[in-house]
């Protein structure tokens, strides 16, 4: 038991006032765990796109004041009534789509998909699974929760079912990638769309959630792999990890899709992928997929009431539109066995971690340094 143990936990978190204003340092009260809950002191949280979209004020979900981050790498402090699969010291990391594994979970149950709604409508809520918020203002006022996680603080508590407990001599400061992006893209190859080899794929936005996307093709044994960006900065990495053809849209006459599936290849690629959360971007993905068989799969997170669309004859001529959430890894159970793998040196992401700060008040430049666009990762170490 630590000492902390059923206290409240005064600490520095950073948090989001408003929408489109910088975070600010606070000193916050962390509650003591409910029933069912953890609560754990975060040692390295990275910065998501979906962190900054929903500072911009672009999500539909998004509560203010609240505490942000779902990418981070975590220590048990203390655990509520109830919780069995942790305990006080063990490592875990957060997840954004939680896993009850109950049997009556029809969900958790199918192999077809890592989307558990036990705790959705409450995490969307910016509550915990029984309505109420674990985190106070100085004046005593509650913070809504983010996702379900909310590591932009140096403690915070979650759902026993939102923590997957980890090997404990992984590096948090690394592993922390496998709470959403690197995952997401990973998955979004080996699990959504199966990827298979030899086939031919284009990825259109390379921040570490696109760079990921071609790590995992790569691995899947695709022959071709093309990267789309408008930041051609973002190209030497590409080719590192596996892209044989780098394009910048600003480059090219006409309609990207057309240039993909018509001068680049005779009908379209086999898979594609939006990794930028462009309405229009996710279109282009979708007709530049194979006449007959394509797959073009969303990752991107769009923007406040933008919608996507295209010519149903697009669909009537065999390509496929489809989504994933956390690449569609269960989180509970496969967290573990990709920080595992990492351990064992068969899935390095060091590349992805272009960015350190130290310390939790340092959020806003990491903040800053992605949106100068030469940032994969930044990783704030607690
Ligand atoms: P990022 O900002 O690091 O990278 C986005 C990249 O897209 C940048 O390199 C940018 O230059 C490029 N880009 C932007 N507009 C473009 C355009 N019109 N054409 C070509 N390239 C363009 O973001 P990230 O962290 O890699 O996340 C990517 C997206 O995935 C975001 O929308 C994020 O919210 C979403 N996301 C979804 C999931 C999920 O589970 N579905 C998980 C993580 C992230
Ligand atoms: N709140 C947004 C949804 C945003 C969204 O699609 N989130 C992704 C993860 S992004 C991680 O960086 C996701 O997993 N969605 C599934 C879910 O259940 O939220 C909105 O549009 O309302
Ligand atoms: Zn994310």
């Amino acid at each position: 038991m630590s000492e902390t143990a059923g206290k409240p936990i005064h600490c520095k978190a950073m948090v989001a006032r408003a929408p489109k204003q910088p975070l600010t340092e606070e000193i916050i009260t962390v509650d003591p765990p409910k029933a069912g809950e953890v609560r754990v002191k975060v040692m390295a949280n990275a910065l998501c796109h979906t962190d900054v979209y929903t500072l911009d004020g672009q999500d539909p979900e998004g509560l203010f004041p609240c505490i942000l981050g779902h990418e981070a790498g975590c220590i048990v402090e203390s655990v509520g009534e109830g919780v069995t699969s942790v305990a006080v010291g063990d490592h875990v990391i957060p997840c954004y789509t939680p896993q009850c594994c109950e049997t009556s979970c029809i969900f958790c149950q199918s192999p077809k998909t890592n989307l558990c709604p036990k705790i959705r409508s409450t995490q969307g809520a910016g509550v915990m699974p029984d309505g109420t918020k674990r985190f106070h203002d100085k004046d005593g006022k509650d913070i809504y929760h983010f996702m379900g996680c909310s590591t932009m603080s140096e403690y915070t508590v979650l759902a026993e079912i939102s923590c997957a407990k980890i090997d404990p001599e992984a590096p948090l400061d690394k592993v922390c990638l496998f709470g959403c992006g690197v995952a997401t893209g990973l998955g979004a190859v080996w699990n959504t769309c199966k990827v298979e080899a030899n086939s031919t794929v284009a990825v259109f936005g390379l921040g570490a959630v696109g760079l990921a996307v071609i790590q995992g093709a790569k691995v899947a044994g695709a022959s071709r792999i093309i990267a789309v960006d408008l930041n051609p900065s973002k190209f030497e990495s590409a080719k590192m990890l596996g892209a044989t053809d780098c394009v910048n849209p600003n480059d090219i006459e006409g309609p990207i899709q057309k240039h993909i599936a018509g001068t680049m290849t005779p009908w379209g690629v086999d898979y594609s992928f939006d990794c930028t959360g462009n309405v229009n971007v996710m279109r282009a993905a979708l007709e530049c997929s194979h006449r007959g068989w394509g797959t073009s799969c969303v990752i991107g997170v769009a923007a406040s009431g933008h919608e996507i669309s295209t010519r149903p004859f697009q669909l009537v001529t065999g390509r496929v539109w489809k989504g994933t959430a956390f690449g569609g890894f269960k989180s509970r159970t496969d967290v573990p066995l990709l920080v595992q793998r990492f351990m064992e040196g068969g899935l390095p992401i060091d590349h992805f971690i272009t960015h350190t700060f130290e310390g939790v008040d340092k959020t806003n430049e990491a903040i800053d340094a992605l949106h100068a666009g030469e940032c994969l990762r930044a990783v704030v170490k607690y």
